[in-house]
């Protein structure tokens, strides 16, 4: 049987110590080297955070074999990060790989009353009592060292680095106060396997074009290279080469794989992104030591002597050579240091272990997506100041204008809100100077300025990676998805990052936003699938995401006000439909009645989260409907009451939160219930309403119609998928026929 790597890797460590000759010794502030920056004790410090780290990998593993301890990936090997804590500030915000612990450490050792091995310890055991995350997952993530945590998705978190860059420059264009300094940067570290990622591609591309294009972007990307991600080398030399010559994009790197020894070129790399406000990528040279987690077995897929070499490049063995040859300690003092830091560790493990773990569902869930439903409704119901909106709309004020259509009512309610959140941005592909495709966005550039509303690169991730770090910067972002169809490739920002900010950080980070989304069909046959995509399942099954899709002009006012609400008071993260095909609609039942077009209220009236909007009072039949297919079925409505059938059609407007208490009143009152959803008979949002209204108790009978379980086609073939205004009524008929 292999020997056990943890103890291979600590008796090889000790072991090398015994092989060191001691120079003379030089004094605590002394240089450790002519040509750097260290003192001998900071190195010593350094030595210090490295030594911790990896005892904390041990523990990590030994806790694990006693069923304490519920994560082994560590980060022996990776201890030289310590080095860029160390050339960095405290007030720098920081998105880590997930073997920094020995940036976590020296980043602490900044800020006083800092407590991080114990820190590390309660994320291991899962305890309630950890800063961040408090037993919910195991990351590195402190708000009091602006570190911030991340998920397992890697590269998922670069994005967000670039916007947190972005933002802390665009705060400062707006002349907005902040309480980061205004010269922070953002450092954001991954794996050599991570850099291939297209989440990491695209945002290391989207921070050089940002700065390629002028504007500041003071990030340093650190991709920390140990050549090889679980099982799968990189190719030598992968990462220099790939960024070698990337415009706007500097590379650094740093050879020396212990920290003393990288702190220069960390250095070098932070004061070029803080002084030319540039990004950077610090390509530092690591190793893997003990597998990539604990339950790996390395010998599947390395030679032995591949494994034998790793171990000999331990970054502890070089720091102990570094601080031993240029007199900062001798061999004993750090064998001394490195024992009694391994007691220190275990004592603290004991008291890990001790401390209370999470103990109910509601306890677990609380941080996830709190709702206060009054202060919402007092916020969202707040008017701009009058005087702020007449320099906004100068002679153009929108009420004086006529009722508008669904398109019109978002762009002047987008406008107000522009007005009344100094902080508020709109932005994503073409909503700046054309408006939208569909001109929902027109002319709010021109007034807002070209720094509220503008266009971003042609990359969905970018768009919300840029919305979250804005958003967690404290801006209030509202980034566009041009299509519904387009969501899909950046889905992971949306469900993994911002929806499970709060909840990974127990409320410490937010990032409230609005995702405003054009989807839905009916495009009369245009655009095919893409332009036409019916399935929300996606965005339904998020956890604490609110879902809105308005269908008619004034209760998109009203929501969007509500989900800017939410996102101010707490925290929300909003995905906010629109149906495209209802953007220009004008009538309801006959051309001209202007019926679907409605007047523009500067403070609309509150539409609470989860509330539907009912038409009529008939008694015999209940439409439960959303988006395109409430006008449809306020139509097969209008037809059944000329036959003498009195049906009421709910608009449920809010598809998460779903509005289940009106939806069971408004069930019983009637006593069937025909759910008319233009949505995928699989997944769609019939399947959450029926099994709402059963769940509820409702025993009368239902009947659903829907859109097929397709992809869409061009031209009508298209309406041979999609649900229908006839099929809704003929279902509503063969329902009360039934009977
Ligand atoms: C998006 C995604 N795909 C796959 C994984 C599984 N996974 C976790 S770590 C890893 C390898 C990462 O290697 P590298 O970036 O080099 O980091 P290292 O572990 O070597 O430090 C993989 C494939 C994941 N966490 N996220
Ligand atoms: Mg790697």
């Amino acid at each position: 049987m292999a020997e056990d790597p943890a103890r291979v890797i600590d008796s090889a460590f000790i072991a090398s110590l015994s092989t060191l000759t001691p120079a003379p010794r030089k004094g605590p502030d002394e240089l450790l080297t002519p040509d750097g920056a260290l003192t001998c004790a900071e190195a010593l410090a350094l030595f210090d955070d490295q030594a911790a780290s990896r005892h904390l990998d041990l523990a990590a593993r030994a806790l694990r074999a006693r069923g304490e301890g519920f994560y082994t990936i560590g980060s022996s090997g990776h201890e030289g990060n310590a080095a860029v804590a160390a050339a960095l500030r405290p007030t720098d915000p920081a998105l880590l790989h997930y073997r920094s612990g020995a940036f976590y450490l020296a980043r602490a050792r900044q800020v006083p009353g800092s407590t991080p091995i114990l820190d590390v310890l309660l994320g291991l055991t899962g305890s309630r009592d950890e800063p961040i995350a408090g037993g919910r997952h195991k990351v590195f993530g402190n708000a009091r060292l602006s570190i911030s945590p991340q998920t397992s998705t890697i590269a998922s978190h670069l994005p967000r680095a670039v916007g947190l860059a972005f933002a802390i420059e665009r705060r400062k264009k707006l002349g907005l106060p902040s309480e980061t300094p205004s010269d922070a940067i953002v450092v954001c570290s991954f794996g050599d396997a991570s850099i291939n990622h297209s989440t990491a591609t695209g945002a290391l591309n989207a921070a050089a074009h940002t700065s390629y294009a002028g504007l500041r972007m003071p990030v340093l990307f650190v991709c920390e290279d140990n050549g090889i991600g679980i099982s799968v080398p990189t190719p030598e030399g992968w990462v220099s080469e790939a960024y070698r010559d990337r415009p706007g994009l500097r590379i650094f790197r740093a050879d020396e794989i212990a920290a003393v020894g990288a702190h220069r070129v960390a250095s070098e790399a932070a004061r070029y992104v803080r002084e030319r406000r540039r990004p950077a990528l610090l390509h530092l040279s690591t190793v893997r030591l003990m597998g990539h987690a604990g339950s790996d077995l390395e010998l599947s897929y390395r030679t032995a002597s591949q494994i034998r070499d790793t171990e000999a490049q331990d970054p502890l063995r070089r720091t102990a050579a570094i601080l031993t040859s240029c007199g900062a300690a001798t061999p004993e003092a750090l064998r001394e240091r490195y024992e009694s830091i391994r007691r220190e560790v275990a004592a603290l493990a004991e008291q890990a272990i001790a401390r209370p773990r999470l103990s109910s569902a509601e306890e677990i869930m609380a941080p996830l997506a709190p709702r206060s439903p009054a202060r919402i409704a007092i916020e969202a119901t707040r008017a701009p100041e009058a005087s702020a909106r007449q320099r906004f709309w100068g002679e153009a004020l929108p009420e004086r204008e006529g009722p508008g259509t669904l398109a019109q009512s978002i762009n002047r309610a987008l406008g107000e809100l522009l007005v009344k959140y100094p902080e508020m941005l709109v932005f994503g592909e073409d909503v700046g100077r054309k408006g939208g495709v569909y001109g929902v966005t027109r002319g709010l550039a021109k007034r807002a300025s070209a720094a509220r509303v503008f266009d971003t690169l042609l990359d969905e991730q970018t768009i919300l990676g840029l919305a979250l770090g804005a958003a967690q910067h404290g801006l209030l972002p509202f980034p566009e998805i041009q299509y519904l169809a387009y969501l899909h490739n950046a889905e992971d920002q949306l469900r993994g990052e911002a929806a499970s900010l709060r909840y990974f950080s127990q409320g410490q980070y937010e990032n409230p936003l609005v995702v405003r989304i054009a989807g839905l069909a009916y495009q009369k046959g245009f655009g095919g699938h893409f332009h036409n995509d019916n399935s929300l399942a996606v965005l339904r099954d998020i956890p604490g995401l609110i879902l809105a899709v308005p269908s008619r002009g004034d209760d998109a006012a009203a929501m969007l006000a509500t989900c800017a609400a939410a996102a101010k008071i707490d925290g929300a993260v909003s995905a906010f439909v629109e149906p495209i095909a209802l953007y220009h609609t004008r009538d309801l039942y006959e051309a001209g009645d202007a019926l679907w077009c409605a007047p523009h209220r500067p403070v609309p009236e509150h539409v609470p989260l989860g509330s539907p909007r009912v038409y009529g009072e008939g008694r015999e039949l209940l439409i439960v409907s959303f988006g395109n297919g409430v006008p449809m079925s306020l139509r097969v409505a209008r037809r059944l009451e000329k036959d003498g059938i009195a049906a009421r059609v709910l608009d449920l407007r809010w598809l998460a939160p779903l509005p289940i208490t009106e939806l069971l009143a408004h069930a019983s009152a009637c006593g069937r219930v025909l759910i008319a959803d233009e949505t995928r008979r699989s997944g769609g949002v019939s399947e959450g309403v029926v099994t709402a209204l059963v769940d509820g108790g409702f025993r009368g009978p239902i009947a659903r119609v829907t859109s097929e379980d397709t992809f869409i086609p061009l031209g009508d073939a298209a309406n041979l998928v999609l649900m229908s205004e006839r099929a809704i009524e003929e279902r509503a008929r063969a329902l009360l026929a039934a009977l």
